[in-house]
């Protein structure tokens, strides 16, 4: 059999001593702090109690010197008897961040300049019979990347230190518009022993449906180490979803790449979250034999689906869709942009995995894009994924920057792109692989990206492009020809922000011009796989980081956690513009996460109404920016670090649903209205449309039936009413008298419309399900608890005479406080229900 030891428990690390030489540092018996791996410096020291928390007040200030320095680790060990039996014995490393040199028995083994690479090194005839020693330097990233730079030239990169696109590590660590600079070194990932015979390296499951979906052949091919040291055979089981075993063959070895096909008739289909059907899985279990003994086994999940990416022309409209298909239906694709979970991500667990996916999945999302200056996540993460039916839109990471191209960068990229694709590729959730972020944004900028060039790109100013068009594509076909590529995010071809093809980033709300985010419609793109509005952390979330005298909205550690630039003073024009100033903290928070919700609504609402069917899919996705934070920041997530939900998360869970109605102004005495559906099943249900003043006056009120298509938009009508004093339009669907869906149009802005009290009423029906009751139009309520409590629904419109249900879990005895705009400015009423 194969040996395992994970070396994780029993390392000790130290600052390097640079008045020392290396050697003698090592040698020194002072100065060792105890860590396990994996971890990385800055978890190391807090650990070992040698820094103050980053994340708190204006700690990163102090702890810069941390990147700056070098770092050493040690570790002692002894090789279990039984490793000694088997002719080959590795030292694993599954990630070293990132300039790291290493030395067994004070023999050097191996340099690497790549924290996404995983390492394997054999070390057989270094290791010992009894103690071995193991050792490693890693030297500063950030002073490694400027030599790096000053030896190949500066380059341009948006978002903190130009160096970092020399480096191979996650760019996020430089410090980001939403996260601080923290310039990790360590051991994050896994450390491990292995001694066999012979081993299997990789299986690959690329499973193909036929067009009807009703065969599916799965080619599997494994790759063996060592095939031909003994007569060897490998031993092959296909499991069903249900686990049990629908195929089975053996096939003595001959090389070192063993392929078998499997055919599989009225495969079960993966689906994507929030369709008919699941998310079942096959396994192909591989047992490499001697005779009759087990040498080593591995096994892979797969998912059969059927995955397309559509891009057709349009109806009447320039350009071309750009639509996922997922066996044979087209996919609206709403979710989130991910980022990593942590500025350390070694913090991150399975739980923490977890429930960030599950508040996607809850917020109706089906689709998380990782974006390109983070980490290729954790296997955990895309195991999630395959198990909620999230699809995942995968960058390579390069992000907002010019990278260089020179003949050791390729090389290294190459080894990292095959090590990723080799990892990820059986997973069913990945549906696109992605060259980069924002990179020939900055190149269009910069008037350097000619899409007719065609020669030799690492000549040009943008030299990447080698990257993006030569080498990832050319490893992508060769290692997972069933998955489509893309050069960029966003990528149009000529133009990055072509709004009629490829996808779109559309920031000219917030960034660029500032336009107003009721006017999103207006910056449409075949596919928006970014836009996003600030908003506040929730009070816990601020209380957790800002020490007392600082606990202000304009406090100077207030503002530091924005590490967007002008953050606060774009939110500033985003407030002043909508809403009347807050006058106190609470009020702030509530300020800024209704101008995120309701930007976040008004740009779903309005990219889903142009889902049109068959031939007219204008937009075939929304990706919100960002579903989640890595620090305690004021940003565009729409929960918090501490994974606290802000408003938007409850906007874009009701505008991600399925069904959901949209009201527009037509005129000032003229409303559109129309439905959106991206489900697979027609609906029939009943309109309801009622125009009411804002002293909660019903001034029209009608009802019709209404047939809404399957998967597409439909717009329905339009109401007339008679403008005469401040009102709101109210539309809702019904089905079976019970309302399913609703939406609310006022006369904005919210500044100018001094609004009652709405006399809210909150009645305890029975255990922690409530009742919320009005006398006048609400718009915007939000709930919090003094207790920590799952809202089934929040930041809500609510109408005299139309009651609402919510369920608020984890109540208890808690206290309910309530928040809303009125009388010109803002309403915090506290509540026990
Ligand atoms: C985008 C991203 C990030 C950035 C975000 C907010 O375009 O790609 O680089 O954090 O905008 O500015």
């Amino acid at each position: 059999m194969k040996e395992f030891l994970t070396l994780s428990a029993g390392w000790q690390f130290k600052q390097r001593d640079q008045s020392m030489q290396l050697e003698e540092d090592f040698n020194l018996l002072e100065g060792w702090n105890p860590t396990s791996v994996p971890g990385c410096i800055h978890t190391d020291l807090l650990g070992a109690d040698l820094i103050p928390d980053p994340f708190y007040g204006m700690n990163e200030q102090e702890v810069q010197w941390v990147g700056e320095s070098d770092w050493l680790y040690r570790y002692f060990f002894t090789i279990p008897d039984e490793f000694e039996k088997r002719p080959a014995l590795d030292l694993c490393f599954d990630g070293l961040d990132t300039f790291a040199t290493i030395w067994l028995n004070g023999k050097e083994i191996l340099t690497t300049a790549n924290m996404f690479v995983p390492y394997r090194v054999p070390i057989r005839g270094i290791a010992k019979v009894g103690h071995n020693e193991l050792r490693i330097l890693f030297e500063s990233a950030l002073r490694r990347g400027k030599e790096l730079e000053q030896q190949y030239g500066k380059r341009a990169a948006w978002n903190t230190d130009t160096s970092r696109v020399y480096v191979r590590k996650a760019q996020y660590h430089y410090g980001w518009d939403w996260g601080p600079t923290l310039i990790t070194a360590g051991i994050w990932r896994e450390v491990r022993l292995e001694a066999y015979n012979a081993r299997i390296d990789n299986i690959f499951c690329p499973a193909e449906v036929s067009e009807d979906l009703k065969s599916a052949t799965v080619p599997v091919s494994v790759e063996i180490v060592n095939a031909s040291s003994l007569p060897l055979s490998l031993n092959l089981i296909l499991f069903d979803h249900y686990g049990i075993a629908i195929s089975e063959a053996t096939i003595p070895i001959s090389d070192s790449k063993i392929n078998q096909i499997f055919e599989i008739s009225d495969p079960l289909l993966w689906e994507p979250s929030g369709r008919l059907g699941a998310q079942p899985q096959y396994r192909v279990e591989a047992r490499l034999l001697y005779g009759e003994k087990e040498l080593d086994n591995k096994a892979c999940k797969f998912g059969i689906r059927r995955l397309r990416l559509l891009q057709n022309p349009l109806e009447g409209e320039e350009g071309s869709s750009f639509t996922f298909e997922v066996n044979n239906m087209p996919v609206f694709c709403r979710g989130a942009n991910w980022i990593p979970a942590d500025s350390f991500t070694t913090r991150v667990t399975r739980e923490n995995y977890e429930s960030w996916l599950q508040l996607a999945v809850t917020a109706n999302m089906n689709m998380l894009r990782i974006w390109g200056g983070g980490i290729y996540e954790e296997e955990a993460f895309y195991d999630l994924c395959d198990e909620l039916g999230i699809m995942v839109w995968q960058d390579f990471m390069f992000a907002c920057g010019i990278y260089p191209a020179h003949p050791e960068f390729l090389k290294s990229v190459k080894v990292e792109a095959e090590a990723t694709l080799r990892r990820l590729r059986n997973h069913p959730c990945l549906v696109l692989w992605n060259g980069n972020n924002e990179d020939y944004s900055i190149a269009q900028s910069l008037g350097v990206y000619d899409v007719n060039f065609e020669g030799d790109f690492t000549a040009t100013a943008f030299p990447a492009r080698e990257i993006y068009e030569r080498l990832l594509p050319e490893s992508c076909a060769r290692l997972d020809p069933t998955r489509p590529y893309r050069p960029g995010s966003p990528y149009g071809g000529a133009d990055a922000d072509d709004p009629t093809q490829g996808d779109r980033h559309t920031w000219e709300i917030w960034h660029k011009q500032m336009a107003k985010y009721q006017d999103y419609r207006k910056f449409e793109g075949r596919f928006v796989s970014e836009f996003g509005m600030q908003g506040s952390p929730t009070l816990e979330t601020l209380v957790s980081f800002l020490p007392p005298g600082e606990l202000h909205h304009q406090s100077r550690t207030y503002e530091f956690h924005n590490k967007a630039p002008d953050g606060y003073r774009r939110l500033a024009v985003y407030l002043s513009d909508n809403l009347p100033t807050p006058a106190n903290l609470e009020e702030y928070i509530y300020a800024t996460q209704f101008i995120q919700a309701e930007a976040l609504k008004y740009a779903v609402m309005d990219w889903k109404r142009r889902w049109q069917g068959k031939g007219k899919e204008y937009v075939s996705g929304v990706l919100v920016w960002q579903l989640n934070d890595c620090y305690p920041a004021i940003s565009w997530a729409i929960a918090d670090y501490l994974g606290k939900p802000k408003a938007a998360f409850y906007t874009l869970k009701r505008a991600f649903n399925h069904l959901a109605i949209g009201l527009d102004w037509a005129s000032k005495n003229k409303a559109t209205y129309w439905a959106t559906n991206t489900d697979s099943r027609e609906r029939n249900l009943t309109l309801e449309l009622k125009v009411i003043s804002l002293e909660g006056k019903e001034l029209v009120s009608n009802r019709s039936e209404v047939t809404i298509p399957a998967n597409c938009a439909t717009e329905l009508d339009e109401l007339e009413f008679e403008a005469v004093e401040p009102l709101v339009i109210v539309a809702a669907l019904l089905d079976n008298g019970e309302i399913v869906r609703c939406a609310s149009l006022w006369q904005e802005p919210f500044k100018y419309l001094a609004l009652p009290d709405p006399r809210l009423k909150i009645t305890r029906l029975e255990g922690e399900v409530l009742l919320l009751e009005v006398k006048k139009p609400v718009k915007g309520l939000w709930l919090s608890a003094d207790v920590e409590v799952q809202w089934s629904d929040n930041f809500l419109d609510l109408m005299p005479d139309d009651p609402q249900v919510i369920v608020a879990s984890g109540l208890g005895e808690g206290t309910i406080t309530a928040c809303c705009l009125a009388k010109g400015g803002y309403i915090i009423k506290k509540f026990t229900a």
